[in-house]
């Protein structure tokens, strides 16, 4: 035991959990946007809100920005505001779901026209991230259809191929091109990337450089995703995760809000398969606080992978392939069961005691007096982006 904890506490030492910057602007659905008093009004001020989760967990030092909902003049100048604030920028998202042009589709449209535009949007984003030093391109496609028969489903997939192939040829070297899925909306017949096998085929057909992304938030009720973060790691081509948490559909609540034993169990998979620290995959939080506050909703965040995280590391590695070998069932899930049954919010008061941070880092966060700063000093937040 001694032993798991001592090898946990350097595990979480290493993490990191990349923030993304929507999580900083008003956000609602379509019903409402709840604006908050001191939200950020640009991008440089999402980052300045990033840099208190940074502070008080210590493990998010990387921001993922959305575009054209982070577009700035010099992307230069908000790369070394990053810095100033111990901050890296993240992936780059991109986005074509937003523009009248994309109604029938954008990387599978029917018309050529259309589709070079939204070739032409990954490369504005991929010189985004040559100024800003950004790794990951992470591409989610909106495109689908409502109706059977409204398109040929096949020549959708042909279009993608061949949209897919220009955008993976607009990488640097050391560049990832991450591939997201999503089963349903905005549209509700057929969706051109649904699941992670049509994901997956096309980044094999791209290249090593092409890896999937898996949104917690993406899939039919009932899916087992650790199954499916088990076989993308089999395959080496876990580039990603977004996590967020959902009761009904793409609800985007605080990861592990919902359902924390999924959340252990998508970490244990993580663990088990070596894939926490050098396996290259960026966990990344998608999550809108439509009603709580923002800046303490991503460290509550952080914070609930952190704990899912470190169960999942003190997990008997030995006594459970034992009890695998021997047949026994219960005694199998008995050793899972008691590393989810523990309570680690002491290791990890340890872990950021141990790097001189108050041993909770919500509380530190709401005695810090950033909030009332903010409220004060900034007036007319943005909507984050969504119908903005
Ligand atoms: C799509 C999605 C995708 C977008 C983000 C804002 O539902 O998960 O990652 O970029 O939401
Ligand atoms: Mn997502
Ligand atoms: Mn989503």
């Amino acid at each position: 035991m001694t032993d798991l904890r001592a090898g946990a506490l350097e595990a979480l030492a290493q993490q990191t959990i990349e923030l993304p910057s929507w999580a900083f602007g008003n956000s609602g659905t379509r019903f409402k946007v709840f604006g908050q008093p001191g939200v950020a009004r640009d991008p440089f001020e999402k980052l300045e809100d990033a840099a208190q989760v940074h502070a008080h967990t210590g493990v998010a030092p990387r921001v993922s920005l959305h575009i054209p909902w982070d577009r700035v003049e010099d992307y230069g100048t908000l790369a070394k505001h990053a810095a100033d604030l111990g901050l890296r920028l993240g992936a780059i998202n991109s986005n074509l779901f937003q523009d009248d042009d994309y109604r029938l589709g954008s990387l599978t449209h029917p018309d050529a026209a259309v589709r070079r535009k939204a070739i032409a949007h990954h490369a504005e984003c991929v010189d985004v991230m040559r100024a800003t030093g950004s790794t990951d391109l992470k591409l989610w496609l909106p495109d689908g259809t409502n109706y059977a028969g409204q398109d040929d489903l096949r020549a959708r997939q042909d279009r993608l191929a061949e949209s897919l192939q220009e955008i993976y040829a607009l990488l640097d070297p050391g560049m990832r091109l991450l591939v997201e899925y999503k089963f349903f909306e905005p549209y509700f017949y057929a969706t051109d990337i649904p699941d992670w096998g049509t994901s997956l085929l096309h980044c094999l057909a791209l290249g090593e450089q092409a890896q999937v992304v898996l949104d917690t938030g993406h899939h039919a009720p009932g899916t087992n995703i650790e199954f499916i973060v088990m076989q993308l790691l089999r395959a080496g081509r876990l580039g990603a995760f977004d996590f967020n948490s959902r009761n009904y559909a793409d609800d985007d609540l605080i990861v592990g809000s919902a359902d924390p034993f999924q959340l252990f169990r998508i970490m244990n998979e993580i663990v088990q398969n070596g894939a926490l620290l050098d396996a290259g995959v960026n966990f990344m939080l998608d999550q809108c606080h439509n009603i709580e506050p923002k800046i303490p909703g991503q460290i509550r965040s952080v914070m609930n992978v952190q704990e899912a995280t470190a169960k999942a590391l003190l997990v008997d590695r030995d006594a459970l392939r034992e009890a695998q070998t021997a047949g026994d069932v219960l005694g199998a899930n008995a050793v899972l069961m008691d590393a989810y049954g523990t309570d680690v919010r002491p290791l990890l008061a340890e872990l950021r005691e141990g790097r001189g941070l108050d041993a909770d880092p919500y509380a530190a966060y709401a005695r810090s007096g950033y909030q009332e700063r903010i409220a004060r000093e900034r007036v007319g937040g943005r909507q984050a982006g969504w119908g903005a």
